[in-house]
């Protein structure tokens, strides 16, 4: 008799596996980074067998922006297929990517304000997929939750409960779903990804991620850089086999079976190759003005820590302007930037500050060998200023820790429950169960939320709020540099802490939260709120 992955943990947790690992004991190795030189992520590294480029040779990509397939007079109408492509990411050989339409990034969306977008996805893969808009305030059953699966096109639904994984799933769409996202919410950069239970990890990795882009007037007149001067860039670490496929350790390549992967890299999968949009350390040409660059670490397990080599002469490397949630009250300045897995820094580097003839290079102080490098930028020629960095961004109003009702606590660790002789990622202990509620704010309320992270980093993302970051660090400490305005992913160091202001604005409804190390998240750290 197989059993269900629901009674497999139901068993192991009646057995007493409820005991929190210490640190470092894990017996399977590879819980630490430090294991395979300091990457200062959690994971372990997984080496490529094929020949990867020279960095800086190849042209920086952008992802095409999608038009419409049609528009009335309060939404916009998409049409993504999902089907497998054939890119071309290190010269000379072919790497099967899983795409929104084939491609990896999948294309940009961009839409208006408070303008609906109506994405019709099409499944022409051969696993079931759930498609998540991260950052975006949306409807339950449009949010992507992880078992609300699209099954492939021409499979029947008679199919449905269990394919691959062991979590009962709904199936949402045969074949195809039109995702509908009202978008009332300020203009911010968002991504999409895919999100199936159990597999986000592998899926992810073999190319299921694009940007969405939300716009409004309050951002238009600010006057910061936009056309060839509003740049998105997708980082993420990829590791490849000798023939140039994506390497992955599933424990099932196919992703219909078994899910997880190979004991070693429980901590996380580190690639070797970093690539920006998709491309191995590209080279980008710009002219000595203001540049708006959307930095998203779409990563499963890498952090980095981004500074240019070398600094400008003058001013800080980067000047945020927008964080998770959208523009930042006003500018702020940063020398390095640290970036967890699905965390978005919206940025302007001015090159004028560099002569004309200056290669400067994206660095990622975390990252050893290889992935101490993430691209290049070269101040090919004069150009002219159209834009600045006005002094103040937006409307912000800082929630103060008396308005919250309901306080919380939530420790994100390895241990509690075990499966298959591993032991799994948990949140207060226990595995993810979709039948389990763990908070259940009411709407419009404010709460408190005390997160805490054992054992080693964890990037905590939670579905269709934005919340305020109170502290970090523990103690008497603050928001830290990088937690300003509207945040929906915050990076807990090991051991580490924090406190959140959480504004459940939007809608009724079950939701998920969880750790943005794709491997923690497919291995059970993941747990559900339902907003009442
Ligand atoms: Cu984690």
């Amino acid at each position: 008799m197989k059993l269900s992955r629901k009674e497999f943990l139901r068993l192991s947790l009646a057995g007493g596996a409820g005991l929190f690992l210490p640190f470092g004991a894990s017996g399977c190795g590879g819980l630490f980074s430090g294991n395979n030189g300091a990457q200062g992520s959690a994971g372990a590294l997984l080496k490529s067998a094929a020949k990867l480029p020279e960095p800086f040779t190849i042209p920086l990509p952008i992802p095409p922006v999608l038009e419409p397939v049609h528009t009335d007079a309060s939404a916009d109408y998409y049409a993504i297929t999902q089907k497998v492509g054939r890119a071309e990411i290190l010269p000379g050989l072919k790497t099967e990517v899983w795409g929104y339409n084939g491609i990896f990034p999948g294309p940009t969306i961009e839409s208006r304000r408070g303008r609906q977008t109506v994405i019709r996805h099409r499944n022409e893969l051969d696993v079931p997929t759930v498609v998540h808009l991260h950052g975006g305030k949306t409807p339950p059953e449009h949010d992507g939750y992880p078992t609300d699966v699209v099954m492939p096109i021409g499979r029947r639904k008679s199919g449905h409960g269990n394919h691959g994984g062991h979590a009962e799933l709904n199936v949402i769409g045969e074949g195809t779903f039109d995702y509908k996202y009202p978008l009332d919410q300020p203009a911010a950069t968002l991504w999409y990804h895919d999100h199936r239970m159990d597999f986000t990890g592998p899926q992810v990795y073999k190319g299921l991620a694009g940007f969405h882009l939300i716009q409004d007037d309050e951002e238009e007149v600010l006057g910061l850089p936009n056309g060839e001067r509003d740049i998105p860039l997708m980082i993420c670490d990829r590791s490849f086999t000798e023939d140039g496929s994506f390497n992955y350790p599933s424990l099932d390549p196919s992703l219909k079976g078994e899910p997880g992967v190979e004991p070693e890299y429980m901590s996380g999968v580190l690639g070797n190759c970093i690539l920006v949009n998709g491309a191995p350390w590209p080279v980008l040409e710009v002219t000595n003005t203001l540049y708006r660059f959307r930095l998203l670490n779409a990563s499963n397990a890498r952090r980095y820590q981004l500074a240019l080599d070398p600094p400008p002469r003058e001013g800080a490397s980067f000047v945020q302007v927008g964080s998770d949630g959208g523009l930042l009250a006003k500018p702020m300045k940063h020398d390095k930037i640290e970036v967890a897995q699905a965390e978005r820094f919206d940025v302007i580097v001015d090159f004028s500050s560099y002569p004309v003839g200056t290669e400067v290079t994206l660095i990622n102080e975390f990252g050893a060998d290889s992935a101490a490098k993430v691209m290049r930028f070269v101040v090919a020629r004069e150009g002219t200023e159209e834009s600045r960095i006005p002094p103040k961004l937006a409307d912000f109003r800082p929630l103060s820790r008396s308005e919250a009702t309901v306080e919380r606590e939530f420790r994100f660790a390895r241990g509690g429950a075990q499966m298959d002789g591993m032991t799994l990622w948990t949140v207060n202990g226990e595995p993810f169960d979709p039948d389990r509620i763990d908070a259940d704010p009411e709407l419009g309320d404010v709460e408190l939320w005390k997160i805490r992270g054992l054992n080693l980093e964890h990037p905590i993302h939670i579905h269709l709020v934005r919340f305020q970051v109170l502290t970090v660090g523990g103690g008497n400490g603050d928001a830290g540099p990088y937690n300003q305005c509207w945040k929906d992913t915050v990076s807990l160091s090991s051991g580490g802490e924090a406190e959140l202001l959480v504004k459940f604005d939007g809608y009724r409804g079950k939701y998920v939260f969880h750790c943005h190390n794709l491997e923690h998240e497919d291995m059970m750290m993941m747990a559900n709120f339902e907003v009442v």
